[in-house]
């Protein structure tokens, strides 16, 4: 087993004529990267166009009578005693073609406020990285992993203080969600929103007490497209049946790919404002590269972006402060925890964990014992058919009917930096209500934030990575909570 987290050779990349996941599997958490470069180049097969909900009937509901108490979650292996309910399984996606779902469910720690909170659904990106793996495992789950692979610790920053938080592994091929169907293993951003939108829809029929909850969807990295994907596919269908089918309230994406082109010139502006490149090189790809969705990459900008990614030299792109892992061998004993300063190593503690048989059945994960390992990210996803170059019109669409929109951004993330988003939304045109200012907690400087028109709320989280609830777990709590009571965050 090999996790390159830390050595990427970026430049390679640039020179991939077809985007083909497997050849980088082993370069795992750079899916997002992989799909970015692979779109720039002309001669990709990725359709781009503006995405539209796929499918315009309704789906039809899979009975799920008797099957939540079946997956409710006793106790998981290693776990410290918990007063909050979890449930893990299996939702059917497609009967005939075999595809489910594998979702981990957390009830909110609040014994008597449990059933006022709203439900959160958590999607982390990729393509193919796994909620279950990142989101719940390492970010804002209730647990993280120690470096013995099998002792869990309490995350006293988890989002199920705020919400009751639904993890959802998709599309299929991502960790234990799978399909009987290999064709299913092409991935695309309009299969993964219908396949999302069925999952929700008979989820709710297995958990019939959060069928009129208010729904948040939040995610990060590509989830910058699932999500308001998954939430225009909700808005859609209420739409055509005129009524509430599911209770959508707002989404909340961070460290967000929005937008291709302001995206692509962020990264690079947020790598020269960081002194990771030279002036000069930033100034060339100013000068030589055209981002905009009709241009195609030049010669000349290509040579560029490659001199700019091979100067970045090895460093933890995702936080660009943080220590790389050097030896992610586990331990027998577990190396002292603080959920303050992650272990750049936790990937491998918590593949070391998942993939246990004993953890498996606890969870009720993989029953049909497929032929290949759990893995962050996905080995068995083949290729990615659809992408569209930006979703600032979805977002747009929710500015329209009253859904609340954060977007956050972990501000030393160097892969989908701060920096692209503020000119996504630049790019938006929307007029300021609340002015830029600093926000708080513990009596210091959390991040900043501005509020939009229309409810949307921009948030930076100071000092965080591209996994913010990872890097800084109490900050991230102040925004979830902030954002699903819509109130401001502290401003002392
Ligand atoms: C389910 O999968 C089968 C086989 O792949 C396909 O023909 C059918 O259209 C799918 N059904 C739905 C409702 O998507
Ligand atoms: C996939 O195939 C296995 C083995 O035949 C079966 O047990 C399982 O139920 C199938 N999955 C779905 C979602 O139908
Ligand atoms: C939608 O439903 C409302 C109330 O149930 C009704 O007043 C309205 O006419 C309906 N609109 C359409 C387009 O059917
Ligand atoms: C970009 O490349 C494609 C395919 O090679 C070509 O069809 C298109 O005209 C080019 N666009 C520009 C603006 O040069
Ligand atoms: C585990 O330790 C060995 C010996 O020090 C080293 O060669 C190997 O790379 C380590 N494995 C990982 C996954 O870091
Ligand atoms: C599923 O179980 C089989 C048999 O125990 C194991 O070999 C495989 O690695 C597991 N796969 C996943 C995705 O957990
Ligand atoms: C931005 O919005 C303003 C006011 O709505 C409008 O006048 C202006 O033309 C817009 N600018 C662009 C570039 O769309
Ligand atoms: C809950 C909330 O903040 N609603 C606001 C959404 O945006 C509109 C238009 O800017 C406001 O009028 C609402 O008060």
């Amino acid at each position: 087993m090999e996790i390159k987290t830390s050595h990427i050779v970026l430049f390679s990349v640039l020179l991939l004529s077809s985007f083909v996941l497997h050849t980088f599997a082993k370069r795992h958490r750079e899916a997002d990267y992989q799909l970015l470069k692979a779109k720039l180049n002309s001669n990709s097969n990725i359709d781009k166009s503006h995405f539209t909900a796929y499918d315009n009937h309704l789906p039809e509901l899979i009975t799920q009578k008797g099957l939540k108490e079946k997956d409710r979650i006793h106790r998981l292996p290693g776990q410290p005693p918990v007063r909050f309910n979890q449930y893990g399984g299996y939702i059917t996606i497609n009967e005939t073609a075999g595809r489910a779902f594998y979702y981990y469910f957390t009830e909110a720690q609040h014994p008597s406020k449990a059933q006022d909170l709203p439900l959160l659904l958590w999607l982390n990106g990729g393509p193919g990285c796994s909620s279950l793996g990142y989101g719940a495992m390492q970010e804002l789950g209730p647990f993280r992993v120690g470096s013995d692979g099998k002792t869990l610790y309490k995350n006293k920053f988890a989002w199920n203080y705020a919400a009751n938080v639904l993890f959802l592994e998709s599309p299929a091929g991502v960790g234990f969600s799978y399909s009987n169907t290999t064709e299913d293993y092409f991935g695309g951003d309009r299969k993964t929103a219908a396949d999302n939108y069925v999952f929700i829809l008979n989820w709710l029929e297995r958990f019939p007490e959060y069928k009129n909850r208010d729904l948040y969807i939040a995610g990060e990295s590509y989830a910058g497209h699932y999500v308001p994907q998954l939430a225009h596919n909700i808005v859609y269908h209420n739409k055509k049946a005129n009524k509430t089918i599911i209770n959508l309230k707002g989404i909340l994406i961070g460290n967000a790919v929005i937008n291709d082109e302001t995206d692509n010139m962020g990264m690079y502006d947020f790598f020269a404002n960081h002194a990771l490149i030279a002036r000069e090189t930033s100034g060339k790809i100013h000068k030589y590269c055209d981002f905009s969705p009709k241009m195609n990459i030049s010669d000349e900008c290509y040579k560029f972006l490659a001199e700019a990614d091979q100067a970045i030299g090895n460093i933890n792109i995702y936080n660009i402060y943080y220590p790389l892992c050097f030896d992610g061998n586990l331990t027998s004993i577990p190396k002292k925890f603080s959920i303050m300063a992650i272990d750049p190593c936790s990937d491998y503690f918590v593949y070391s964990y998942l993939n246990h048989p004993e953890v498996q059945e606890a969870m009720h994960a993989n029953v049909t014992k497929l032929h290949y390992d759990w893995q962050p990210c996905s080995d068995v996803l083949k290729k990615w058919e659809d992408s569209a170059q930006t979703v600032i019109p979805l977002i747009k669409e929710f500015m329209a009917n009253g859904i609340r929109v954060w977007i956050f951004s972990g501000d030393v993330d160097g892969r989908v930096p701060v920096t692209g988003t503020q000119y996504a939304l630049e790019v938006m045109n929307i007029s300021t209500i609340n002015a830029w200012r600093a926000w708080y907690r513990d009596g210091e400087v959390g991040g900043y934030t501005q509020d939009y028109e229309d409810n949307l709320t921009f948030v930076t989280i100071r000092e965080a990575g591209h996994q913010v609830p990872s890097y800084r777990p109490d900050r991230g709590l102040s925004l979830v909570s902030h954002f699903v009571e819509g109130t401001p965050l502290p401003n002392k």
